[in-house]
């Protein structure tokens, strides 16, 4: 029920409100990083180029909305001396009030990766790959972090190449062993995706192997979902709803696609489909949904940085707000007769005043992205950056 005003009232304000209230998205280290295509690098002045950007960028995204407290980090790009980093983090968390959140492996960048890391046929390579997810966990435990988050690249590009089957044992072997390193509250998230940049076969290439991974690996392994990480048309939210039965959704890296893995900004092509998600996680028991962490991983080098990744804070929260709105009582009433306007009614539904009275009502700036224009971060983070980041190689070949 809305006001004249358009204000929600009543249940449908405190639902959105609670809602918001317990929203918490992770923002990625590398989506404040110059990053590119294929084919080249378009630098920003005002990327991050040091881990201590990086978080100076996060608390800033933080201090807009209030709900981006973590970061996920990148082991090889924002650690590159591992544990050694460690203290350096903690000063930083301090800093900048931001923690670490998921800490994300690289078995992908070496170059002794070509054939693969965990699935690769050389003992020797797959125990290097264990060497440096043992570390990873170490490292989780030391910054207090929950997450440690696995996207396996491994995989081929020509049939007869490799031994899909062989490799299957070679990947449970090596995951056990990480799984049973974790410690009291460490969880290892399994992410899958098709293809890319393997084009033939991929390891880990849908969420019944991550899956059957994980359960293998033991009961701190979940599966982890990618929104970019499915073929056209792929029904995602069929997918959460099965994983949160069977008790095995770890979390998200949330962001919108058009082809293949685009890492655009969320929602920007289908806010609809992250509205079906969020309204199976909010069909579930709060228990059940504590499991779930939302984390962000997008890559997009036409928009600002700062821009996009508040941008993608905001639309999450808008789109949890959609979903919190769906009467799950009716509807269950209204499913035994396959009925469909309750549940679309929700989606169309303009949040954004109820939002901001939230964000008001917390202390927290009215419009996140106004708010950041008018700090003017934008512009000093590229005064101070802009030397630095118009050095950085932008060549693909
Ligand atoms: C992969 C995958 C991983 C991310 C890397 C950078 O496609 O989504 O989660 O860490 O990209
Ligand atoms: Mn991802
Ligand atoms: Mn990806």
């Amino acid at each position: 029920m809305t006001t004249s005003a358009g204000q929600f009232a009543g249940r449908e304000r405190e639902q959105v409100f609670a809602a918001l209230d317990s929203f918490r998205i992770e923002v990625p280290s590398w989506g404040f990083a110059n990053t590119g295509t294929r084919f080249g690098k378009f630098t920003q002045g005002g990327a991050a180029t040091t881990i201590e950007e990086k978080f100076a960028d996060a608390g800033q995204v933080n201090a807009l909305t209030g709900a981006s407290p973590t970061i996920a980090l990148h082991v090889l790009w924002d650690l590159p001396k591992g544990k050694g980093d460690v203290a350096e983090i903690r000063r930083l968390e301090r800093q900048y009030g931001v923690r670490s959140g998921s800490i994300n492996p690289n078995l992908f960048q070496d170059q002794e990766y070509k054939y693969g890391s965990i699935a690769n046929p050389s003992a020797e390579i797959r125990g290097n790959a264990l060497a440096h997810l043992l570390d990873s966990v170490e490292i989780g435990r030391e910054l207090g972090a929950t997450d440690v988050s696995l996207w396996i690249a491994d995989g081929s590009n020509y049939p007869g190449t490799q031994s899909v089957r062989r490799r299957i044992e070679w990947m449970q072997e090596v995951l056990k062993l990480t799984h049973d390193a974790l410690g009291e509250g460490q969880r290892m998230l399994v992410e899958y995706k098709p293809f890319e940049p393997a084009f033939y076969h991929t390891d880990i290439a849908d969420w019944g192997m991550a899956l059957e991974l994980a359960r293998r690996a033991g009961p701190k392994a979940k599966v982890l979902v990618d929104t970019g990480h499915h073929y056209q048309g792929t029904n995602i939210e069929q997918i959460v709803a099965w994983l949160l039965r069977l008790g095995e959704l770890g979390g998200f890296h949330f962001n919108d696609r058009k082809y293949a893995d685009d890492d655009l900004t969320l929602g920007s092509i289908d806010p609809y489909q992250v509205f079906r998600i969020f309204h199976e996680i909010l069909s579930v028991s709060d228990e059940e949904r504590a499991g779930v962490a939302f984390m962000i991983d997008q890559s997009h080098n036409l928009k600002g940085k700062m821009e996009a990744m508040v941008q993608t804070v905001v639309t999450a929260q808008e789109l949890y707000a959609k979903a919190a709105l769906v009467d799950r009582e009716q509807l269950a009433g209204l499913q035994q007769e396959c009925t469909e306007e309750c549940f679309r009614g929700a989606f169309w539904q303009d949040v954004r005043p109820v939002v901001r009275e939230w964000r008001v009502a917390r202390g927290l700036p009215a419009e996140p992205l106004k708010a950041l224009v008018e700090s003017g971060y934008v512009e000093k983070i590229t005064r101070e950056r802009g030397s630095k980041n118009a050095r950085s190689v932008s060549s693909y070949a």
